[in-house]
């Protein structure tokens, strides 16, 4: 795949006369808050892969959404949580170099849940990790709770930070959501659009392409899922008639794990391959040909060139 089939802008580009307004907005929170599903909803379109499991999301994926005249890219980040392997911290470590390049930063706690040991960590972290930098809280997933309870979460939360503002939403079903699109609007900084306005996601097709993969992986397989997986595009060939080959490898970790993504006859990939496909074909609204491989590389975690197809730094993990 060449670079011209990169999403990625070359340079600002300006935006209508009059004043614009554009900046970064880095959602963060514990696994499963709900960051990827918000950056969706905000975004309009399915930049950032969901799953009900935690550690879905793996590096930093920038959404580009539109208020009015402002532009709001969205940074979704892995999920923070006490990191134990090389992957785990290197999560982690993006998570909050994601937040260091963002204007505003939205903290997503999940309703049902409340102040968990998780959180907590979290809100004593923010002082030292964000200094002064202006932090929303959102308590997302308010259709599972009812309203009495959300009040006072809201109350225990602002005492335990310095919140500038406090949103309820729902990011799955909207609820809240376009409150929070317009007020983080107002607070973007002035300045040029970053990227062009119709552009959606400032990721590599290859990489989007990928993540589909690994989404639709994750859930199919369930408890069986291997956590030492992950999908790379290895080609991506235009055709003549219009349409993609893309070539994808599946890497585990064990031999083991080589027959659970494979499935009884073929029948798992099968499946992850066809709903891959139909989730690209829709995206780039042209034919796509989807061919999946599996390989059992034992020591893949630790491979620096894993990392960077991940979007991750391979350094971050050390430690
Ligand atoms: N009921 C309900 N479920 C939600 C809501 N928002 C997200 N979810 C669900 O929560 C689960 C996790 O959502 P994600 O968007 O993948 O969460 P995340 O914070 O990106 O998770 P990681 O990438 O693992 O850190 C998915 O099953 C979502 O459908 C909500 O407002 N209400
Ligand atoms: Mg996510």
């Amino acid at each position: 795949m060449s670079d011209n089939d990169d999403i990625t802008p070359a340079a600002p580009i300006g935006g209508p006369e009059g004043e614009t307004r554009a900046g970064y907005v880095a959602l963060i929170g514990e696994p499963n808050a709900g960051k990827s599903t918000l950056l969706n909803r905000m975004v309009g379109a399915k930049v950032s892969i969901v799953t009900h499991k935690v550690q879905t999301t793996r590096a930093r994926i920038r959404g580009v959404a539109m208020e009015e005249q402002s532009q709001i890219v969205f940074v979704d980040t892995p999920g923070l949580f006490r990191p134990r392997r090389r992957l785990d911290r290197a999560m982690v470590a993006a998570a909050w170099s994601g937040v260091a390049d963002a204007d505003m930063v939205v903290l997503l706690v999940e309703a049902h849940r409340g102040i968990t040991d998780g959180v907590r960590a979290i809100l004593d972290a923010l002082p030292e990790r964000l200094g002064r930098k202006p932090v929303a809280l959102a308590i997302n997933k308010i259709d599972k709770v009812k309203s009495e309870q959300l009040l006072k979460l809201a109350q225990d939360l602002n005492d335990a930070h310095p919140f500038v503002k406090t949103f309820m939403i729902s990011a799955e079903r909207g609820h809240g959501a376009a409150d929070l699109k317009e007020w983080l609007g107002q607070e973007m900084p002035k300045g040029p659009w970053l990227y062009p306005e119709d552009q959606l996601a400032d990721l590599p097709l290859r990489m989007i392409a990928a993540e589909m993969t690994r989404e639709k992986l994750t859930l199919r397989l369930h408890q069986e899922l291997p956590y030492e997986l992950t999908v790379e595009t290895e080609s991506w060939q235009e055709r003549e008639d219009g349409s993609a080959r893309v070539d994808q490898m599946i890497y585990v970790a064990r031999e083991g794990h080589k027959g659970i993504v494979l499935g009884r006859g073929g029948e798992t990939i099968k499946a992850v391959s066809k709903a891959a496909r139909e989730e690209l074909t829709e995206f780039l609204g042209r034919k796509v040909h989807l061919f999946l491989q599996v390989k059992v590389r034992p020591n893949w975690l630790e491979e620096k060139e894993r990392y960077s197809e991940m979007g991750l730094d391979y350094k971050d993990g050390n430690g």
